[in-house]
């Protein structure tokens, strides 16, 4: 029956309804995207979320109508200056094209769903879902023929697919099996660069030339040994950089693998159809503005509208379409971005002995201020790496006011952050600083976030119980200008390999604009000049006092009041983006702001944690991550209004399969707190 309804000529309000929700995943090919839309409409009309997506719906309109309305006023004159502009960059952007590199993208399949299958191989063959009825993790390739994806809620999905399985997530299980791939990753690139629990990049030009061997065979190779570790399969793709080896290993998932050869004209091939959002980095704002505006469907269009593109968009922005439009992407070896910080690491036999782990921190301190010192650097952050004795590694960081590099300096700050970790039991410590003197670093502004970001802090971290919600820590994950760099935090070993480096391509052109009625944020909207001078006026900022009011409510936040000389809030700065939207004031006085990453940092603990419910989602998930924060605070607001949580879009039931229960404790524990309306709102 309700297919039939679908069908018939009524007015369809859904399909002009887009959420993350009708995004296809790989598997999703075949779904009825209309239903899904149906479905997500019926099942969240009315509710605070909805009415979030239409306003977010109708801010991009207002956008595109708006930029629109700048493009048309371009003259001739305007247009053939700015086709000038574009045709010099876009040869210079070709001039940097590295077809030397050999990158390998892998990516595990359904990966959370897949273990769980693996533990309990009944699974097998039925459509399921790792995650609760509020909130789904992934799906199995099952389940995804019915429209059921990630970051879906589970009532939702439940609707989609009413035979669906749910297993709640168990992220040591996770880790266990990610780690076993990445003892694989480790035998072709030693220097690997983890992106998630489930995926990474690997450098193999190095592995093909000595083995004689090509990257297609080295893909087959590496699949079939993961197999052989774990049971689970992957898929991978093959191109000359970054990006277009993430593009390719989605092409034939699950199971597979597309191979894009190192050759200037197989690439423009490849990138002339490519739709644009397959891009990482594209989502769907960035998507609806440059389709809606421009006409931009495929990444060679980026090309064509070059000069538009230079003439309404920042230089970076504007940058990273046109390299887009090239098949441009991040080539460089993790050494090589290595450059931006100096680090120094001790891995031991574990231990928990305080006084010997300070030994061991002042060895390491001495070490690097002694290589420091004889290469004439002063740096302004430092970065404390642990690995526990179970093998989680973590971050930890402090900006400060001055610039160090005596071992007494180092040794001091260090001391701090690891104070704060202890009792600890530890097998590797390491340091790093960056934030060289030479660098001109701006630090970035908080734009416009007073709702969210009061949100985000009043996302209470006292009442949090997961597991490791130890600190705000140095993870330096900022939504609106995640760039590569930021896609390991503490997850993997090789997580420092990501931090200090800016790669432009791979950057998320992504940022907020809060408007006072919108719940949470839109994407795509710095990219835009004009913005960057508006939100400037208007930007909401928030006083560190009140801050940290609260957070001393709670003695693991303690991180960010490390020492009286230290700038109170853990941030890198990404020297290496020049389109900040907002420049922050400089702090002066008391006065101390909060910026989008730090907001970024209360919300995902450690980098990746949600802090309501702790599900883990890495920087990698751009778009996952905010609707993950929209679902909470629509969450919040509904519950908070109907009293009793009635509104479809609140499941009252959590529904666990009963071979699972068991399991439910441990859920239950992630179950966040409910506060009062107010605390949401700055008064
Ligand atoms: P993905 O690689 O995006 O998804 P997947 O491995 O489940 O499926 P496939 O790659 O075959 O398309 O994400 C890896 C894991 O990250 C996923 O299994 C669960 C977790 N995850 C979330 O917890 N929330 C999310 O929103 C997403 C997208 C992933
Ligand atoms: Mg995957």
């Amino acid at each position: 029956m309700e297919e039939s309804e679908s069908a018939s000529d009524k007015p369809r309000p859904w399909q002009s309804y887009h959420t993350i929700y009708t995004n296809a995943k790989a598997g999703m090919d075949g779904v009825d995207k209309e239903k899904v839309q149906r479905v997500v409409y019926e099942m969240s009309k009315g509710s605070k979320y909805f009415e979030n997506e239409e306003r977010k719906e109708a801010f991009i309109r207002q956008k595109i109508e708006h930029m629109r309305a700048r493009a048309a006023k371009l003259s001739a004159a305007d247009l053939s200056h700015y086709q000038k502009v574009a045709d010099k960059r876009i040869l210079e952007l070709e001039s940097t094209r590295d077809l030397s590199r050999i990158w390998l993208h892998v990516d595990m399949d359904a990966f959370y769903a897949a273990v769980e299958t693996l533990s309990n191989p009944s699974l097998k063959g039925k459509p399921m879902a790792v995650g609760s009825m509020s909130m789904i993790s992934t799906a199995n390739y099952e389940a995804r023929k019915f429209g059921v994806r990630a970051a879906m809620p589970g009532f939702i999905a439940r609707k989609l697919c009413p035979d669906l399985i749910f297993v709640p997530t168990d992220f040591k299980k996770y880790t266990y099996y990610s780690d076993l791939t990445r003892k694989v990753f480790w035998d072709y690139d030693p220097n690997f660069m983890a992106a998630s629990l489930d995926e990474a990049y690997l450098d193999i030009t190095k592995v093909c030339e000595e083995r004689s061997i090509t990257g297609a065979e080295i893909a087959e190779e590496l699949r079939s040994r993961v197999h052989e570790e774990t049971g689970l399969t992957c898929s991978a793709g093959v191109a000359p950089n970054r990006l277009l080896a993430k593009v390719c290993s989605d092409i034939n998932k699950p199971n597979g693998q597309f191979v894009l050869p190192n050759d200037h004209m197989a690439v423009m091939t490849f990138i002339s159809s490519l739709p644009i959002r397959k891009i990482g980095g594209i989502g769907k704002v960035t998507e609806n503005i440059l389709k809606g505006v421009f006409g931009i469907s495929t990444c060679e269009e980026m090309l064509q509208k070059g000069s538009f593109l230079c003439a309404l968009f920042s230089h970076s922005s504007a940058d990273f379409f046109l390299s887009v439009g090239l098949g441009l992407g991040g080539t460089d070896t993790p050494e090589a971005r290595f450059r931006k910080s100096i680090s120094s690491e001790r891995t031991f036999s574990a231990t928990e002995d305080a006084a010997l782990l300070y030994q061991k921190l002042a060895d390491i301190a001495e070490m690097l201020s002694a290589d420091m010192q004889k290469e004439g650097l002063s740096g302004r952050t430092l970065t404390l790496k642990l690995k526990t004795a179970s093998f989680e590694v973590r971050t930890r960081a402090v900006t400060l006011q001055k610039y160090i590099s005596s071992s007494d300096d180092i040794l001091k700050h260090a001391s701090n952050l690891l104070k704060a970790e202890l009792p600890i039991s530890l097998r590797l410590i390491g340091l790093r600083v960056s934030h060289f003197n030479e660098d001109k670093g701006v630090v970035p502004g908080d734009p416009t976030q007073k709702t969210l970001t009061t949100f985000l802090i009043s996302g209470d971290a006292s009442r949090r119980t997961g597991d490791d919600q130890r600190s705000l820590g140095s993870d330096l994950s900022d939504l609106h200008f995640i760039s590569e760099k930021e896609t390991a935090i503490s997850l993997d070993n090789n997580e420092t390999c990501h931090h200090e480096f800016g790669d432009p391509f791979e950057r998320k052109h992504l940022s907020d604009i809060d408007d006072k009625n919108c719940i949470s944020s839109i994407n795509a909207c710095e990219m835009e000049k004009i913005d960057e001078l508006s939100s400037n006026k208007t930007a909401a900022m928030v006083n560190t006092a009140d801050v940290k009011e609260r957070t001393t409510k709670s003695p693991k936040r303690d991180l960010s009041r490390v020492s009286e000389d230290d700038s109170s809030i853990q941030r890198e700065p990404e020297d290496s983006n020049p389109d900040r939207l907002n420049k922050e004031p400089s702090t002066s006085g008391n006065e101390e702001f909060f910026s989008l990453n730090q907001m970024e940092m209360l919300f995902w603990v450690d980098g990746y944690k949600c802090s309501l419910c702790g599900a883990e989602l890495p920087p990698s998930f751009v778009e996952e991550r905010q609707e993950h924060s929209d679902f909470h605070l629509a969450e919040r607001l509904q519950k908070e209004e109907s009293g009793t949580g009635s509104s479809s879009l609140i499941p009252r039931l959590r529904i666990v399969p009963k071979d699972y229960s068991g399991s439910q404790n441990r859920r239950k524990k992630h179950k966040s707190a409910h506060l009062p309306i107010d605390s949401f709102f700055t008064k």
